[in-house]
């Protein structure tokens, strides 16, 4: 799992993970579908917050941002707003995009940006050595959380599905070529994409049969497009915490192309106003307040 990959999107920095990391493969899989997508580093820009999993755009020489905890998503929007003509992506954790960073997560997925978002879910804090997150199971034993966690996970499928992402997917990091394959799809669409990839944390490793226990939702035959069969899929995402014959579901579990893009929104105001604004910045600067600030 912890092969360091030797390509041109890395900057030399050994990434400061743990050996066993399961990150290692995301960073794999994420650095060869850029390189299949014929992005040069400068063609592509990575957004994270603060966390183990946050660290991911520290060791690529692409454009980066780590940002503060909780926060990529604000700052993936600005950029996207910035460039809207290179890909914008955003590698996460569950703590950093579903706890202090939710109502972005939100909001982000409801407009329906055109950025990825990559959540590198190890169902904890593990940067700061092992706290309970939104997305642990009941019951979770963390140091916070010394008698168990007394509350049920959040379920980041059913959420994204629910406030608008236009495509939702998950992925385990046990299997480079379906992560690969996840983010791929995540990069072709336009629109809002979620990629949950279910990564444990080799520190704190608390879930031990995940690869027994996965099925593919296209091998089945799932609906990507019909609401009801993914809303029914997105809730069995957690059964297995509490059911020892429950599957994890992965793949494709949401697609919509038709979804209003906030990105087409800017791109059809600026082609209805030609003349007037060339960019968005000449539309900001038509609001700014005439306020003085210090000189
Ligand atoms: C505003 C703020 N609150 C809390 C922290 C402390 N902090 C840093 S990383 C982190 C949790 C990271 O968890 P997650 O995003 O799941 O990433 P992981 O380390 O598990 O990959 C926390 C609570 C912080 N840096 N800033
Ligand atoms: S503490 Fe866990 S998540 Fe962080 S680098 Fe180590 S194995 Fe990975």
């Amino acid at each position: 799992m912890s092969e360091i990959p030797q390509n041109r999107y890395m900057n030399g920095q050994p990434p400061s993970w743990c050996p066993e990391c399961s990150y290692f493969t995301v960073l794999s899989a994420l650095t060869e579908c850029l390189d299949e997508h014929g992005l040069a580093p400068n063609e592509v820009c990575l957004v994270s917050g603060s966390g183990c999993s946050s660290r991911l755009p520290m060791f690529l020489n692409t454009y980066g941002m780590h940002t503060l905890h909780g926060r990529p998503l604000p700052a993936a929007i600005g950029a996207r707003l910035a460039r809207p003509d290179i890909p914008v992506i955003v590698t996460t954790g569950d703590g950093d995009l579903l706890s202090i960073g939710a109502a972005h997560f939100v909001h982000a997925a409801r407009k329906n940006f055109d950025i990825t978002v990559i959540c590198l879910n190890n169902r904890m804090y593990a940067m700061t050595k092992n706290q309970a997150s939104p997305t642990s199971p009941v019951g979770y034993k963390g140091t916070t959380t010394p008698y168990g966690k007394l509350s049920a996970p959040l379920n980041i499928t059913e959420l994204a599905v629910s406030c608008g992402a236009s495509m939702v997917s998950r992925s385990c990091a046990y299997d480079k070529a379906h992560v690969k394959k996840m983010i791929d799809a995540a990069m072709n669409h336009r629109g809002f994409s979620l990629v949950d990839v279910i990564a444990p944390c080799r520190a704190f490793d608390q879930q031990k049969d995940i690869p027994e226990r996965l099925y593919d939702l296209q091998a089945k035959g799932h609906a990507v497009n019909d609401r009801e069969s993914a809303m029914r899929e997105a809730a069995r995402v957690y059964d297995s915490d509490q059911d020892k014959d429950a599957g994890i579901p992965v793949g494709i579990v949401w697609k919509r192309d038709d979804m209003l893009c906030f990105d087409d929104q800017v791109k059809r105001v600026l082609g209805e106003n030609k003349g007037k604004y060339s960019s968005l910045d000449d539309i900001f600067d038509e609001l700014r307040p005439n306020v003085k600030f210090h000189e």
